[in-house]
C-alpha cells in the first residue's frame, strides 16, 4: 500500500519532472524525491540526452541521506547501460530502502528496473494503478516519449483556426484569424513541443519562421518541412540548421543539395496518394530524428491528410470571434471511424480554444461542462 506522504512525495517528483520534459526530450523528463525518516533529503530532475537521470542527480544531492531511505520517482528507474549506467545500479550502491514507482517504462531496452531493485533487496511500490491521478499526470506529461516508445512515432498535436461559421481564411485578407491571445498560446505550445510541422504550401505562401517568440523557451523547437517535390529553398526562413524536411525521391537531388548547404537535414521517404510524401513513413522518419512531439501547423490540405490518416492525437481549434464570408463550410474532417470528443474548451481573449481528442464511434452529443467556477473561469490555454 502507498501512504499519502508517498504520494505527497510523488506529485512532487511529478512537478521536478515537467520542468524537465522538453529540456530531456526525446528521453523522458523524470523526477526523483528521495526521503528519510519522514523528510526530503535529496531532489531531481533529469538532465538533457547524455546527462544524468533524474535518481543520479536526486542521489547526488542527497549524498549519505539516502541510505535506508526511500526513492519516489515519476517514471521506473532504467536498467539499461545507454549514455549513462543504470540507475537501478545506483539506487542500490546509494543503499536505498524503498523505491516508490508512479509509471513504468515501456522502454523494453530500459525496463527491468524493478525486477532489478527487488533482486537486490530494495522494496519497491507501484506502479500506480493506470487509472490513478498522478499516473495519468505522468502518461500526460511524457506523451512524446511515451508514443515514441510504444508507436516509434511522435505525438501529434493539429492547430486549425476558423472562423466562427467555419471559414478558414479572414474575409477581409486579414493575416491573422484569431486575437493576441490565442496566436499567444500557439507559441507556447511551439516552445513546449520537439518540432512545429508545416506542409511546403504553408513554405511558399507565408514563409514562416515557426520558431517559439515572446516566451521563456528552454530550447527552439525543430521546424520541419513536408515538402515531396522540394519547393522549400535555402531562401525560406525556415531553411536554418535543425530545420528537417521529409520529401521523397522525386525531388531533384540538387535541391537537396542546396538546403543540406544551408544546414537543412533533407530524408526522402515513399510517396503517399495524391504524391505528397506517405505520411506514416513520414512520422517514423521524425521519430528515428528523435522527435518525440509535433505541433502541426499546416493548410487545409494537409491538416485533412494527417486527420484521415488517423495520425493526430489532439486537434487544439481556434475558432475567431467574427465570421467569414457567410458561406458556411466544414473546416474540421471526422478521424477515421471515429469523432472528436472536446476534452476542454475555454477562452483565449475574444476567441475560442477548444481541445479535441479522436474517439472511436460516431459523435457524442453530450460536451461536459466545467464542474466548478473556477474550472469555468479557468482559460484553457493555461495547461496547454
Ligand atoms: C530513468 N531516469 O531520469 C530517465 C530514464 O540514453 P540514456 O542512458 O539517457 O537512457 C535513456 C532511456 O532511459 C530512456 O529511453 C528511458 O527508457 C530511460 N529514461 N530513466 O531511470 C530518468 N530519463
Ligand atoms: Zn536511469
Amino acid at each position: 500500500m502507498i501512504a499519502p506522504v508517498e504520494r505527497h512525495a510523488l506529485v512532487r517528483a511529478v512537478a521536478l519532472a515537467q520542468q524537465a520534459v522538453v529540456r530531456a526530450s526525446p528521453n523522458p523528463g523524470v523526477g526523483c524525491v528521495i526521503t528519510r525518516d519522514g523528510r526530503v533529503v535529496g531532489e531531481g530532475a533529469t538532465h538533457p540526452p547524455g546527462g544524468p537521470h533524474a535518481e543520479v542527480v536526486a542521489l547526488r544531492s542527497a549524498g549519505d541521506r539516502a541510505q535506508g531511505g526511500t526513492a519516489h520517482v515519476s517514471l521506473e528507474p532504467c536498467a539499461h547501460h545507454g549514455r549513462t549506467p543504470p540507475c537501478v545500479d545506483a539506487l542500490v550502491d546509494a543503499e536505498v530502502a524503498r523505491v516508490v514507482i508512479a509509471h513504468p517504462d515501456p522502454n523494453p531496452v530500459a525496463a527491468g528496473g524493478m525486477a532489478r531493485l527487488r533482486a537486490a533487496g530494495i522494496e519497491v511500490i507501484g506502479p500506480l494503478a493506470a487509472t490513478d491521478p498522478i499516473r495519468l499526470a505522468v502518461a500526460a506529461q511524457l506523451e512524446g516519449f511515451l508514443s515514441l516508445a510504444t508507436r516509434g512515432r511522435p505525438h501529434v498535436t493539429l492547430k486549425l483556426a476558423q472562423t466562427a461559421d467555419g471559414a478558414l481564411v479572414a474575409p477581409d485578407g486579414q493575416r491573422w484569424l484569431t486575437g493576441p491571445a490565442a496566436r499567444a498560446s500557439v507559441h507556447r505550445w511551439r516552445a513546449a513541443r520537439d518540432a512545429v510541422l508545416v506542409g511546403s504550401g504553408t513554405v511558399v505562401a507565408d514563409d514562416p519562421s515557426l520558431d517559439a517568440r515572446e516566451v521563456v523557451v528552454v530550447r527552439q523547437p525543430r521546424p520541419v518541412v513536408f515538402d515531396a517535390r522540394l519547393r522549400t529553398t535555402p531562401a525560406h526562413r525556415v531553411a536554418r540548421a535543425g530545420a528537417l524536411v521529409i520529401t521523397t525521391s522525386r525531388a531533384p537531388v540538387d535541391r537537396a543539395g542546396a538546403l543540406r548547404a544551408a544546414g537543412v537535414e533533407v530524408v526522402a521517404v515513399g510517396a503517399g496518394e495524391g504524391g505528397g510524401v506517405a505520411l506514416d513513413e513520414a512520422f517514423a522518419a521524425l521519430g528515428r530524428a528523435g522527435i518525440a512531439s509535433v505541433f502541426a501547423e499546416p493548410g487545409a490540405s494537409l491538416a485533412a491528410a494527417l486527420v484521415a490518416g488517423g495520425l493526430v492525437d489532439r486537434l487544439v481549434l481556434h475558432v475567431a470571434a467574427h465570421l467569414g464570408d457567410g458561406q458556411p463550410r466544414r473546416a474540421v474532417p471526422s478521424p477515421p471511424g471515429g469523432a472528436w470528443r472536446t476534452e476542454r474548451s475555454g477562452g483565449a481573449g475574444r476567441d475560442a480554444v477548444l481541445h479535441l481528442v479522436p474517439v472511436p464511434g460516431p459523435a457524442t452529443t453530450e460536451v461536459s461542462e466545467p464542474t466548478s467556477a473556477t474550472a469555468a473561469n479557468r482559460p484553457v490555454e493555461e495547461h496547454a
